[in-house]
């Protein structure tokens, strides 16, 4: 029966089992399942939305997520537990997941799920490890969404002891689950893979305004995940070196005695360390400029009497948004004017809107009346359908001139054009995306 999946689907009309599975989610996952004997079946909840989080530091992120976070929950079983994992689509787009702790195709189960849809996986956790799971509505979809927020760790712990773990006859003091992930202004970013934020679990510099407390001489494993999703980091501590570390997590993978890791997209690691001395040692994506500058930075503060402390997990903080951010990123929406800058076109120039990553590029565009603007789009995965594709078109939401405007369903560096012929605010949306939002001001000349 090993890795075989089974599929329990169930098409759904759930607004009351909505509320059970959010309960459920609340009592099935997160927790440690240390202890447990293998080959239990383990019952895990998912909820997909559409969501404002707040990610510290007055900035508000509007995108998707699992069960309200980013990262979403973290879920651990161990080696040769049956995993069952139940995803209710609580959004008005289509959502899905792709665990990779299944040695399986686990998007044919529960990816692409509709609207108030429900959808079951069924798998054994084989292989030990750090694994990543991210939303799969299906082809483009997948890309897009989970640039938007949705992912998470998930961690299978190994029959077989790690090295450390047999040699002291212990668990270490503390386990440091740290997911790293990228935090996109717009689709343009996401496509040249200049990040806005880099963050561990959530949050710019989370563990430098609350460093984690350790003491000298501590057995430390860090459960390190990079979620991407574009950029490869190398995970180092300032003043330290690691002691054992184990590629992906498994005890079969162990290397000694290096300064860092290094991650490519959804790579991750286990890394047992003593913690040499007192003093702040400072966690850190040594890719400087494009990671470690940007938020991926923490701290662990290491004194004879710091508090103690078992685990540090990688969800992201579940707090409600604050009400007048001085920052909203919304990669696929409006977003702020401040980081989504208007860009003045003059007469004579030609107007060329993107449609990339999910966005509108420029997402505000100034132009004199009388300009002729032209849509492009840019996104190259044009098949399949509905959220599944990078098709996309331009329709007018809302107006305060007379011009009103609606595309075919542009494929891969198709174009669509129209005149605005008078003054006013024209804001649209792609049909089939409706959450990309793009606005056109058009000025007296
Ligand atoms: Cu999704």
């Amino acid at each position: 029966m090993k890795r075989k999946v089974f599929s329990r689907i169930m098409t759904a009309t759930l607004i009351g089992l909505a509320a059970a599975f959010l309960a459920a989610c609340s009592a099935d996952s997160g927790g440690n399942t240390a202890g447990n004997p293998a080959g239990e079946l383990r019952r895990f909840t998912l909820v997909t939305r559409s969501d404002t989080l707040n990610i510290g530091d007055g900035v508000t992120f509007e995108g998707f997520t699992f069960d309200g976070t980013m990262p979403g929950p973290q879920m651990e079983v161990n080696e040769g537990d049956t995993v069952e994992i139940t995803v209710f689509n609580d959004d008005s787009v289509t959502h899905g997941l792709s665990i990779h702790a299944a040695n399986a195709q686990t998007s044919n189960y529960v990816g692409n799920i509709a609207p108030g849809e429900t959808k079951t996986v069924t798998f054994t956790a084989d292989y030990p490890g750090v694994y990543m799971y991210h939303c799969a509505p299906g082809g483009h979809g997948i890309m897009a969404h989970t640039m938007g927020g949705q992912f998470g760790m998930f961690v299978v712990e190994p029959k077989e002891q790690y090295r450390m773990e047999a040699e002291l006859g212990r668990e270490p003091d503390i386990k440091i689950y740290i997911v790293q992930h990228e935090v996109y202004a717009d689709g343009r970013d996401f496509f040249d893979g200049k990040a806005l934020y880099v963050m561990f679990n959530g949050e710019n510099f989370r563990y430098v305004k609350e460093p984690i407390q350790a003491r000298p001489g501590d057995y430390v494993r860090f459960y390190y995940l990079n979620v991407g999703p574009n950029l490869t980091s190398t995970f180092h501590a300032v003043g330290g070196i690691w002691d054992d570390i184990y590629y992906g997590g498994n005890p079969k993978n162990l290397m000694h005695g290096t300064q860092s890791v290094v991650s490519g997209p959804t790579d991750s690691w286990v890394i047992d360390w003593i913690i040499p001395a007192e003093g702040p040692f400072t966690l850190v994506s040594h890719a400087f400029g494009t990671q470690a500058i940007k938020g991926a930075i923490g701290i662990i503060q290491s004194s004879e009497d710091a508090p103690r402390i078992s685990e540090v997990r990688s969800e992201g903080r579940s707090t409600p948004p604050i009400e007048n951010p001085k920052r909203f990123v919304s990669p696929f929406g409006l977003g702020s004017e401040t980081l989504d800058h208007p860009v003045r076109f003059r007469d004579g120039d030609r107007m060329f809107i993107q449609m990339v990553g999910n966005s509108y590029w420029p997402k505000r565009a100034e132009v004199p009346v009388g300009s002729t603007v032209t849509w492009i789009n840019e996104d190259v995965f044009d098949m399949l359908e509905g959220e599944r594709t990078g098709k996309h078109d331009v329709v007018t939401i809302s107006a305060t001139g007379p011009d009103r405007f609606a595309s075919e369903l542009l494929k891969h560096a198709e174009t669509f054009e129209t005149v605005f012929t008078e003054p006013g605010e024209y804001e649209y949306i792609c049909s089939i995306h409706p959450y990309m939002r793009g606005k056109i001001i058009v000025y007296e000349d």
